[in-house]
Parts: structure tokens; C-alpha cells; sequence
């Protein structure tokens, strides 16, 4: 089979996965095509500004020749396309392949024999070979394996973290045949100064990803659970993990919250336990583990009507500022953050709430922190961004705080006890 311009590569989606992908490649001298359905977002990459908040992202567009468009038939050269689109859950957490689905028909119009086709966005094992192929040879006309090759390498992005990178995390691949997964590895190896370890099939590397981040979900159940249960037994939990960290061994230190959110963690579990209910096995342990980690937003709300209550106020009509938009600190990205279910939670409870966060900027949010918490009986700390943790107890009490429901435990505890404040942390 013909090799198309080897140098020359399409990545479809330009968000916080394909964008950073799209750069690295860039750097390692491949001319890179990409494709995204949204046109202020092409604008701005053309325009060489970043669409979302990250600094290295921001920094490498300036230098970088990409190209950013709508137009799919911009895919015909490339010897790699690269699928980077979300893969969300709808409202009942059943997965949400439509946007896959949408990038595979654009593909599909324009691919040529020759061409090697990778997801990245984060599936379950089966979808590759029972959704992807189908609609690319069906639309196509061409025979995976034969014509073009399907490769499966799940994207390993962690928002906000300055020593992992698209460059430096090792990542696994799987694919249809051996002629697309050597590709494929090729492919990653230039590019990526980590291990690039090839998997036995599609749905191997598929269940990597889902796996991964349901071992993550399970370990911040974990700990949620006990946060709840030490906060009646007046127990400091994040000291016992911490005690239990110093076990060298076969301890992973998690830490409880207010919620759990992100695009990964609490979507990804849902991939897997839909994927095993379609063919026979209920996850139980999967499932409980979400309904604990979808807790802990009323479990929050709980903490300030008690704290509240310490100070004989009403949580009714009382004025409320939730601190923390986003569901990770030091980034703008809101997608399934526990924040809003906080909000919803303490509007039940008729209380007045606002909210700020300096990442976000919204009509439904305040503009800066003084008037968001100007005579507020209480506030929460719902995302850890540094700004925040540096915030004193003083600062709270000039400004008429009674009650500070810390979500993320990101506060010095004693200091705003000995202020006279009444404190709640997450299980402590
Ligand atoms: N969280 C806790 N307790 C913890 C860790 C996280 O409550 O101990 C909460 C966070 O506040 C957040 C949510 O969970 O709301 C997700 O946090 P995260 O640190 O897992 O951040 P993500 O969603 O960006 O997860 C990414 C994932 N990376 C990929 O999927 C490629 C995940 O696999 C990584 O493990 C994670 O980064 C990481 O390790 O930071």
C-alpha cells in the first residue's frame, strides 16, 4: 500500500487533548491540519491565541505552523488522522459517542488507501471495532486493514499538571492489524519521550484508559466514604491518609472532596459498567463507588446548614458564596464540576447563593471575589485554586463570614478555628 506524505498529519478536535497534540507534533517537524466544528475556536488558533487557559498551550501556538480549520477534505494528504473529540455521558451516564461518531463521517468522506486512523478520545473496549470501522468502511468504501488501518491510543492529558505532559506520559496502542499498530507506534515514538507500549488488540488499549480512571474513581470513593463516617466519629481523615502514606508501600494516597469532576473520572467509569451491562455483568462495585463520589456535593451542602446552625442562622434566604467553578484547581475547565450540584444542593435549602471563581468568567458568576462574599454568613471552597488557599480567616471576618465549608481541605484548619470561625472541612 502506497505511504501518503508521511510528515504531513490531520488531528480532528482541538480541545485540551488534540490542541497540545497538535503542537507536539508541530515541533517534531509534522505539517498538522486541524479539524474542529467550532469557528471562533479555529479563529483563535489561527490567530495564535490559545481557546482555553494553559500557559505552554498559549506559549507554543505563537511559535507553531498549524493550520486550523472546518473543512474535513483538508484530511486527503495526511498519512495520519487523529480522532481527539470528547466523549461524554448523557444525563442517565449512558456514553455519549456522537461526537466520534460525527468525526468518523467527516473522515470517512475523504479518506484514502494508505491512511492511518487513531482515536484518542476515551472509549470502551468494543467501540473501535463495532462503531468506528463500520462507519469508516461503510462510508468509505475502503477495508480496514486492507485499505486503511484503525489504531486505538487513549489520550493520557491531566489538566494543570506542570510535570506531566503530552510529551513526557507514556502511552499504550492498540490496532486492527500489525501493519497499523507498528504504524501507529512509529508514530507515538517520534513524537513522545515516553514508553509507547503497543497492546495485543483494539479493545485492550480501550480498557487501559477505562480501567485507569476507574481505579482512580474508586480510591476518591474510598476516601469520600471515610471523610463521611470520621466526620461523625471526630476524626481528622486527611491526617490518617496522610499517616497511612507513610507506609512505603502498597499505600495510593487519595483525598476526600466535595466532588469529583473533569471530563475523565467521573465519565469514564460509566464506558465500562454500560459496555459490561450490554453483555451480562453489572459492575456493582464501579456503580457504588459513583454514587458515593455523587454524595458528596449534598454532603457539602449539609456541612454549611450545620455550620450555620452553630451560629443559630437559618441556612433559608441566607447569603452563600460558593468560591470554585471548575472541577480542578488553577484551570478554567467546568465540565461535570461538582460545583454547580453544590449550588443546586444549597438552593433547596433556600439559601441565597453566589458564586465566584477567577478562571471563569460568566453573567452567572461575580466578577471578583470581594462582592461575591461581601456579608456572606458563609462560604465554601469548592475548587483549590492558590488563590484561595492564601485567603485568611481575617479576611473572611472583616467581610461578615460566620462559616467556611472547606471542599477541597485546602485551608489551614486550626488557624480559622482559633479565628472564631466555624470551620468544616471534607472529613475533618
Ligand atoms: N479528586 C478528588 N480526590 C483526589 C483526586 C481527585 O476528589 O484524590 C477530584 C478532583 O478534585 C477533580 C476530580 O477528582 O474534581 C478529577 O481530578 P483528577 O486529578 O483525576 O483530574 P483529571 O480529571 O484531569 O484526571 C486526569 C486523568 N488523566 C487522564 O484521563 C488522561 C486521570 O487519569 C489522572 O489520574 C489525573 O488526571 C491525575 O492523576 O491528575
Amino acid at each position: 500500500m502506497e505511504e501518503l506524505n508521511s510528515k504531513t498529519i490531520s488531528i480532528v478536535g482541538l480541545g485540551y487533548v488534540g490542541l497540545p497534540l497538535a503542537l507536539l507534533a508541530d515541533k517534531n517537524g509534522y505539517m498538522v491540519i486541524g479539524i474542529d466544528n467550532n469557528t471562533e475556536k479555529i479563529k483563535l488558533i489561527n490567530d495564535r491565541i490559545s481557546p482555553f487557559v494553559d500557559e505552554s498551550v498559549s506559549r507554543q501556538l505563537k511559535k507553531a505552523s498549524l493550520e486550523a480549520t472546518l473543512d474535513f477534505s483538508k484530511i486527503k494528504d495526511s498519512s495520519i488522522i487523529i480522532i481527539c473529540v470528547p466523549t461524554p455521558v448523557y444525563e442517565n451516564h449512558i456514553p455519549n459517542l456522537e461526537p466520534v461518531e460525527n468525526a468518523c463521517k467527516g473522515i470517512a468522506g475523504f479518506l484514502q488507501k494508505g491512511q492511518l486512523v487513531i482515536l484518542e478520545s476515551t472509549v470502551n473496549p468494543g467501540v473501535s471495532e463495532g462503531t468506528i470501522i463500520p462507519i469508516l468502511e461503510t462510508r468509505s468504501g475502503l477495508k480496514c486493514g486492507k485499505d486503511f488501518y484503525l489504531a486505538h491510543c487513549p489520550e493520557r492529558i491531566n489538566p494543570g499538571d506542570s510535570k506531566w505532559n503530552v510529551e513526557n506520559i507514556n502511552r499504550v496502542v492498540g490496532s486492527f492489524c500489525e501493519e497499523g499498530l507498528r504504524r501507529a507506534v512509529e508514530f507515538y515514538s517520534s513524537i513522545i519521550q515516553g514508553e509507547i507500549k503497543p497492546m495485543k488488540s483494539l479493545k485492550e488499549a480501550e480498557a487501559v484508559k477505562v480501567v485507569e480512571n476507574s481505579f482512580r474513581d474508586i480510591n476518591i470513593a474510598f476516601v469520600n466514604e471515610l471523610a463521611m463516617s470520621f466526620s461523625m466519629l471526630d476524626i481528622d481523615v486527611v491526617n490518617v491518609i496522610e499517616g497511612a502514606a507513610t507506609k512505603p508501600f502498597s499505600f495510593l494516597p487519595h483525598f476526600p472532596g466535595c466532588g469529583v469532576g473533569g471530563h475523565c473520572i467521573p465519565v469514564d467509569p460509566y464506558y465500562l459498567i454500560e459496555y459490561a451491562k450490554q453483555n451480562g455483568f453489572d459492575h456493582d462495585f464501579l456503580s457504588l463507588a459513583r454514587r458515593i463520589n455523587r454524595k458528596m456535593p449534598d454532603f457539602t451542602a449539609r456541612q454549611v446548614m450545620m455550620g450555620l446552625n452553630e451560629k443559630s442562622i437559618s441556612i433559608n434566604g441566607a447569603k452563600i458564596a460558593v468560591l470554585g467553578l471548575s472541577y480542578k484547581a488553577n484551570i478554567d475547565d467546568c465540565r461535570e464540576s461538582p460545583s454547580f450540584d453544590i449550588i443546586n444542593a444549597l438552593r433547596r435549602y433556600n439559601a441565597n447563593v453566589v458564586s465566584y471563581d477567577p478562571f471563569v468568567s460568566n453573567k452567572s458568576t461575580f466578577q471578583s471575589l470581594g462582592p461575591a462574599i461581601k456579608d456572606a454568613q458563609a462560604v465554601v471552597i469548592a475548587t483549590s485554586h492558590n488563590v484561595f488557599k492564601d485567603l485568611t480567616p481575617e479576611y473572611f471576618i472583616q467581610n461578615g463570614v460566620k462559616v467556611v465549608v472547606d471542599g477541597r481541605n485546602c485551608l489551614p484548619k486550626e488557624k480559622f478555628l482559633k479565628a472564631g470561625l466555624v470551620y468544616k472541612g471534607i472529613g475533618r
